[in-house]
Parts: structure tokens; C-alpha cells; sequence
């Protein structure tokens, strides 16, 4: 397209883009005149000088790109609108868990690059995560530090890696370096949890808050890495040959039915949580997902399955955030409700869970005292947890109806009470053994865990504590070991069972807590013994009871074992009580008696095709008689205390805002200190 005045000007003629009539060609005409007047006539004058043709194509031409521009428009605003959506996906994602659908982002440790030690495992070396912003999510009532997703799932998966270098290599003695850090699930200290209101109200749910207060990680250890090879190989035995089931029997390469519950794999949620153990998480929620149901004809031990079941998912539902494991603590916690229904409000040792019935055991009316008074943490928290009250209201009727019972001495409770009476029978027999261990343990435990204010509970644990000093403490010869005995109608008895070696552990958290300082001369003197009743013995493994020797007798050592009790279930007391003594003492003395005791599960109870089995004789190094059994406690507790006492990082289930129940699973105190 040319201009006619130009090309009367004489100008070469234009490029028909060079249609916008430029101030050279007008200037060419009359002079540089701006004015917008002067502009619109010429461009008037122009455009009627053009011919029809081209006036068409130059208004075809303005059409088509105003339709350009208004697509354009729009598809740049879907772009605009997907980037936006996808960096708030992103923001989002970075605080779940890949395939756990979780309701709230997970709590636990967010394993870091070690700064340390790059030289011997460069494969584990990560990288200092950056300082995030602090975002405060959820809730109020625990505020949980997140973990950072991406470093974590990384972490787990060079802590896995080099779990299986370390096996391959037969490392696990040589190297003392540690590589891979972690830390610890932490409540935050600010925000108290109440006891449930008399509402129903919306469930109280884990909330995160990314860490104000950034500490250098403590790095995993190599005797941490060795326990998660342990574990690795117990999964693995229960996986191949006894998933979904209640226990492992690893020789015949089969199973045993308890409850028909999954009861190993729910105990070992959290130990797994805990270790890292990422994927086999992931497989074991599926399972809890799409195969665990409750609904079922099957009668199951109210104390067991609350500790075992109940504890387990409760702390999971605490470490994960994953509403999942709420939804079936709810579920089990309502099924086991029947057994309240007893004339005394002490409830039946048996639920079936499927029919809503319950009833005492087939020979006797009769309840056992640490069964009644062992289930309080877990229900108390399910009542805090959905603002139900009735599950508080329950177990505390019978905490409230043993504070006052007749039959106590000194503090010291038979072993049985009735449930029709409410009264305890069997008058007269008095251990911190079987049948009556946890009843001692829950009353400082309940104590901690609703914020020390429960009087009458701690009342009842310091006469206890008297009572043990007064009737049951004695020392054996020839080492003069502190211990625990019995005591049956005035006669005392030097025995002692194993799952009496709960109690230095406990009487230490009690000492922590603010209680006599001779309660932890005591807890150290009895964790000696407890340790002795390994160290004694041809494996080095504990026998189930021990006899002390009370009077010196040549070649005699302090500890007699009768052979109905030289069998070993893989317990988990005496390195429960070794945990709690390494974090308050910090002596590693404690770190290496665990070591040792690993290294003789290790030696006598592991089956080299997977899992590992009690043993009928600790006596017998040569052949220590595997029962083909691998309790769900091994897991659950046994190996998740053991990486605990190795870890250095207090944080890592702060005593100070969790309490473990009796089968180790961590649950929140609700005001933390
Ligand atoms: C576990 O089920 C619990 O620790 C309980 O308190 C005692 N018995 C076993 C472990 O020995």
C-alpha cells in the first residue's frame, strides 16, 4: 500500500506494512503539525484515498487481530489461573505424606543431612535443609513440629540403603560413625490440651507448626542402624509368612491367631513411624485401610487389645496425623465399651467384639488388678480426642473404686478383684510382678499425662512405692543386688519376674517428674539387677522369672533360675527401664548394657529365614529351644525401646510431652511441661 501525496513527493513507494502513516511523510506535505485535529483529518483524508480493496483488507486485517487478542486473553488467564493452583498444590503436598492421604501433615522427625562423617557413607551425606517459614496449622491444643516431607522420604530411604550396605558388609561392629539424623516429634510446651468437655465436640486432631526453634539434628547412629536391620528382619518374617495374622511362628513359617486382629502388625505402626520405615508403613496402612474390621464375632482380652490395639493406634494417629487410625481407635474403643457393664462398674476381662457381649473368664467371676487399672491412658485419650466422655468416665470409675478399696497393704494391691462385688479377692498376695505390674505403672502415668493434677492417683503411687520399699525390697548375695520380691500371706518370696523391670524405668520418669529423689537411687539400683538377670546367664538372655540368692553360698551367683521359668519371650522391661535411665542420666553405661542384650537376641532368638522366636531355655547356649513364636511386643515395644535408648535426641518422643503405655506406644500429655 502506498500514499498518493507521498508518492507525489516523489518518496520510493512503501511496503504495504508501512500503511501507518508515519510524521516523515506529512512533514513531507505541510510541515511537522501535531495537534490531534490536524492528525484525525489526515489520517481521514488517508484512508478515503485508499482504494476499496485495501480498505477491506485493513479492516479484515484490524478484525482478525482483534480476535487474537481476545483468545489470547483468555487462554493466558487459564494459564495464569493453573500456575497459581499448581504452586499452592505444591506448597500443599510439601507437608503430606506421598500415598497416606493424610488429614493433617505428619509429625515425626524430619531426617536431615548429616554434616558429619561424609568420608564413610557419602552415599548418606544430606544437605542442611533451609530455614522454613513458620506456618501454624490446625488446632491449637498440640501443636506438633512438622516434618519437612522431601528430607524426610530421603532420609528414610538412605537410612534403608545404608541399613542394607551395613549387612552386606557385616559392618554393624566396626563403624562407629553416625550418618543420618533425625528429629524428634515434638508437642509444643505453649499450648495445654484439656480434659474433654461435657460437649460432644469436633475431634481433637494433631496440627503441625514447622520448627521455630531449628536444632542441629542428632545424627542416626550405627547401633540405631542396627536395630532397624532387626526390625527389617522380623517385618520380613511376619510379612512372608504371617501378614494380616496376629503373630509370627518363623520355623514353621506360619502364624497364630490370638484375636484374629493383625495384632503385630497395628503394634508395630508406630515403631515403624519411628525407625523410618517409610514404605513398609505405607503397606501396613493399606492393610489397616482395606482389611482391618472389627466387626467380627471373635472374643478378645479388654486389657490386650487396649494396650496392644487401642495404644497402637491411637500413638500412630498421633506420630502420622492420618485421621485413618483415629477413625478405627473410635471404632475398637466403642466395641470394647460393653465390658463396663458389670454390677461394679469393674469391668469383664473379655468383649466380643462383634456381638457387643462381655464377660468374665469361664472359671471365675473375677477381673485381674492390673487389667482394670491398665487400659486408662488409652481410653482417656480417646475421650480427649473425639470429646466423648464416656470412655474417660469408665475407666476412671475404676480408678476412683481401687483408691478406695480395703485389702491394700500399704499401698501394695492383690492380684484379682471381683467384678460382680468390686472388691479385691485373693487377699493377702502381693507382687510387682504378673497380674499386678502396670496397676503401679498407669497410676504415675494417668498422673503425667492430665498435667499432675489428679491427687488421688499420685497419692496412691507414692504409698505404693513405700509399700515396695517396706515388704518387697531385699538384696541378694553374693553381689548384694537391690530386687523385688513377693510377698504371700506375710512370707516373703525372693522371686521376681522380669516384667518386674518396669519399674526402675518408672520410678525414674517419676524422679523426673518432680517425685523423691530416692525413687532414682532406687530405679539405679534396680536396673542393675535388672541387667544382672541377663549378664548372669549363659545367653545373656533374662529367663521369664529369677530366684535371688539371700544367703552366700560358694560358686552361687545372685540369680537361681528354676527350669519351669528359663524360657525368654523377647521382653521388652529391662530395655524400657534401660531407656528411661540413659535419658535422664545420660550415663552410657545403660546404652551398652542394651547393646549387649541386642546382640544376644541377635545370637540366640533370630531365624535366619526371618523373625525371631522366644526361646524355652536362656541356660543353653548350644540349643536355647526356639518356641516358633515372635510375640507382637518384640516390635511393638522390645525394638522400638532399643533404637530409643541408642538415639541421643531427646526430642525424638520427648518425655516431656508424651507418655508411653504400657505396650510403648507414645500418647500426648496434655499439658506438657
Ligand atoms: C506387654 O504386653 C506389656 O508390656 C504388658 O504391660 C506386659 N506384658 C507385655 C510385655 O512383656
Amino acid at each position: 500500500m502506498y500514499s498518493g501525496a507521498a508518492a507525489a513527493a516523489g518518496p520510493p513507494r512503501r511496503d504495504f506494512i508501512s500503511v501507518t502513516l508515519g510524521p516523515e511523510e506529512a512533514v513531507g506535505v505541510g510541515g511537522y503539525n501535531n495537534s490531534k485535529a490536524w492528525r484525525r483529518r489526515s489520517c481521514w483524508r488517508k484512508w478515503k484515498q485508499l482504494s476499496r480493496l485495501q480498505r477491506s483488507v485493513i479492516l479484515f486485517l484490524f478484525a482478525f487481530l482483534a480476535v487474537c487478542g481476545v483468545i489470547s486473553y483468555a487462554s493466558m488467564g487459564e494459564a495464569w489461573k493453573s500456575i497459581t493452583n499448581k504452586s499452592l498444590d505444591e506448597q500443599r503436598t510439601e507437608q503430606e505424606i506421598p500415598g497416606l492421604k493424610l488429614a493433617n501433615p505428619a509429625v515425626l522427625p524430619a531426617p536431615q543431612k548429616a554434616d558429619a562423617n561424609h568420608g564413610d557413607y557419602p552415599e548418606l551425606s544430606l544437605q542442611k535443609p533451609p530455614k522454613l517459614p513458620h506456618v501454624r496449622r490446625g488446632p491449637s491444643n498440640l501443636q506438633i513440629k512438622a516434618p519437612r516431607r522431601d528430607m524426610r522420604l530421603k532420609t528414610q530411604h538412605d537410612t534403608i540403603r545404608a541399613v542394607d550396605e551395613l549387612v552386606e558388609a557385616d559392618k554393624v561392629e566396626k563403624t562407629e560413625k553416625s550418618v543420618i539424623s533425625w528429629r524428634g516429634a515434638v508437642i509444643e510446651p505453649d499450648q495445654s490440651t484439656e480434659p474433654p468437655s461435657s460437649k460432644i465436640k469436633e475431634p481433637e486432631k494433631p496440627s503441625s507448626v514447622e520448627a521455630e526453634d531449628q536444632k542441629e539434628p542428632v545424627p542416626i547412629n550405627e547401633r540405631q542402624l542396627a536395630v532397624i536391620e532387626a526390625f527389617r528382619h522380623a517385618w520380613k518374617g511376619y510379612k512372608d509368612f504371617a501378614w494380616g495374622h496376629d503373630e509370627l511362628k518363623p520355623l514353621s513359617k506360619s502364624y497364630s491367631e490370638w484375636f484374629g486382629l493383625g495384632l503385630t502388625l497395628i503394634d508395630a505402626l508406630d515403631t515403624m513411624w519411628i525407625l523410618g520405615l517409610k514404605e513398609e508403613f505405607e503397606e501396613a496402612r493399606k492393610w489397616v485401610a482395606n482389611d482391618l474390621v472389627f466387626d467380627k464375632n471373635v472374643d478378645v482380652n479388654l486389657f490386650e487389645s487396649t494396650i496392644r490395639i487401642l495404644g497402637g493406634l491411637l500413638s500412630t494417629y498421633h506420630l502420622s496425623g492420618d485421621s485413618l487410625f483415629l477413625e478405627k481407635a473410635k471404632d475398637i474403643g466403642n466395641r470394647l465399651m460393653p465390658a463396663f457393664k458389670t454390677p461394679s462398674k469393674i469391668p469383664y476381662s473379655d468383649v466380643n467384639i462383634g456381638r457387643g457381649t462381655a464377660h468374665p473368664p469361664r472359671w471365675t467371676s473375677d477381673s485381674t488388678v492390673a487389667e482394670v487399672t491398665s487400659i486408662q491412658l488409652e481410653f482417656r485419650e480417646l475421650s480427649r480426642l473425639t470429646g466423648d466422655e464416656k470412655f474417660q468416665k469408665a475407666v476412671d470409675e475404676v480408678m476412683k473404686h481401687v483408691h478406695t478399696l480395703s485389702g491394700k497393704n500399704d499401698g501394695l494391691v492383690p492380684m484379682f478383684i471381683n467384678t460382680n462385688s468390686g472388691q479385691f479377692t485373693h487377699l493377702g498376695v502381693y507382687t510387682l510382678g504378673a497380674r499386678a505390674d502396670s496397676y503401679y505403672e498407669y497410676l504415675l502415668k494417668q498422673w503425667i499425662q492430665g498435667g499432675k493434677k489428679e491427687n488421688e492417683l499420685l497419692e496412691d503411687y507414692m504409698r505404693a512405692i513405700e509399700g515396695v520399699k517396706k515388704h518387697l525390697l531385699q538384696r541378694s548375695e553374693p553381689k548384694k543386688l537391690t530386687f523385688v520380691g513377693e510377698l504371700a500371706h506375710g512370707h516373703f518370696s525372693a522371686k521376681m519376674d522380669h516384667l518386674v523391670c518396669f519399674l526402675p524405668g518408672t520410678l525414674a520418669l517419676g524422679a523426673h517428674n518432680g517425685l523423691a529423689a530416692d525413687h532414682m537411687k532406687l530405679a539405679e539400683a534396680l536396673i542393675e539387677t535388672c541387667y544382672q538377670m541377663y549378664a548372669q546367664v549363659e545367653t545373656g538372655l533374662s529367663p521369664e522369672i529369677v530366684h535371688f540368692n539371700l544367703h552366700a553360698q560358694k560358686g552361687h551367683k545372685d540369680v537361681e533360675i528354676k527350669p519351669a521359668d528359663r524360657h525368654n519371650l523377647l521382653r521388652p522391661e529391662t530395655v524400657e527401664s534401660l531407656f528411661y535411665m540413659y535419658r535422664f542420666t545420660g550415663d552410657k553405661k545403660y546404652q551398652d548394657w542394651g547393646w549387649e542384650i541386642l546382640q544376644n537376641f541377635n545370637r540366640y532368638t533370630r531365624v535366619p529365614t526371618g523373625g525371631y522366636t522366644s526361646i524355652n531355655n536362656v541356660q543353653n547356649p548350644s540349643n536355647p529351644e526356639p518356641r516358633d513364636k515372635m510375640e507382637s511386643f518384640f516390635l511393638g515395644e522390645t525394638l522400638k525401646y532399643m533404637f530409643l535408648l541408642f538415639s541421643d535426641d531427646i526430642d525424638l518422643i520427648n518425655l516431656d510431652k508424651y507418655v508411653f503405655n504400657t505396650e510403648a506406644h507414645p500418647l500426648p500429655i496434655w499439658v506438657p511441661a
